[in-house]
């Protein structure tokens, strides 16, 4: 077993993220109605019947946290973002090649922003379901981000809105993640060393937000 630089095993898969974001999941999986915004505020909003006509494909990916837990061989299906993009959004949304900056946002409030080449590559999932069930709160239901080649904080939870912006937007608490977040370049974080970013993850920020997320348990 390989594991991209810094990473370890976690023993199970556990609902995770920014701190501040545990207890503002919504407690059971609210019906799917996820807007999508033009760079000049066209908005079309997509529901449970729209993604249901699209092709479905299967994913098996490992997940990896910028706090350095990750999870082998998870097993996601829904629909390719980039078939979204190209079938759905293109059409619908009145767009120009200048719109390169897609601002994801949960019902949360956890947003992240990523560039259109890194969502439109071919392992970029729409997921709605994990291990043959449907996604559930717990882990980004009822539909979320998958990136594989990315660390976690790319693949936003039970979405609400994709903007797409002609320039970035990121502020803070964004700001401080990786604006791309490779994992196999291990791109933790913006202007620090990332293997010491990776050591302070590991001991100070790892152990208290799972602690803080079984408080805030999800179903
Ligand atoms: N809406 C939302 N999406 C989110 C987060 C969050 O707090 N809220 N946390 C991110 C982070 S940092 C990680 S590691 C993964 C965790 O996914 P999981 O809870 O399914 O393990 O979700 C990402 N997407
Ligand atoms: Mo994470």
């Amino acid at each position: 077993m390989i594991l991209p630089p810094g990473q370890r095993l976690h023993p199970d898969h556990p609902r995770f993220g920014l701190p501040w974001y545990a207890h503002r999941a919504p407690l059971s999986t609210p019906e799917l109605a996820l807007d999508v915004i033009g760079p000049d505020g066209d908005r079309i909003v997509l529901r449970e019947d729209d993604l249901a006509a699209l092709p479905t494909r299967e994913q098996r990916a490992d997940f990896h946290c910028v706090t350095t837990w990750s999870r082998l061989d998870l097993h996601w299906s829904g629909t390719g973002f980039r078939e979204l993009y190209e079938t759905v959004i293109r059409p619908r949304v009145d767009l120009d090649a200048d719109a390169r900056f897609l601002h994801f946002r949960g019902v949360d409030g956890y947003a992240d922003e990523s560039c259109l080449d890194d969502v439109l590559a071919e392992d970029v999932l729409l997921a709605r379901t994990l291990d043959g069930d449907r996604l559930t709160v717990r882990h980004g239901g009822p539909v979320r981000l998958v990136a594989p080649a990315h660390y976690g904080f790319k693949s936003v939870k039970h979405l609400a809105r994709i903007e797409l912006r002609r320039a970035t937007k990121r502020r803070l608490p964004l700001a401080s993640h990786h604006p791309r977040g490779r994992v196999a370049r291990e791109e933790r974080f913006l202007g620090l060393p990332d293997r010491l970013v990776r050591v302070v993850y590991r001991r100070l920020v790892l152990s208290p937000t799972l602690w803080w997320y079984r408080r805030h348990e999800r179903g």
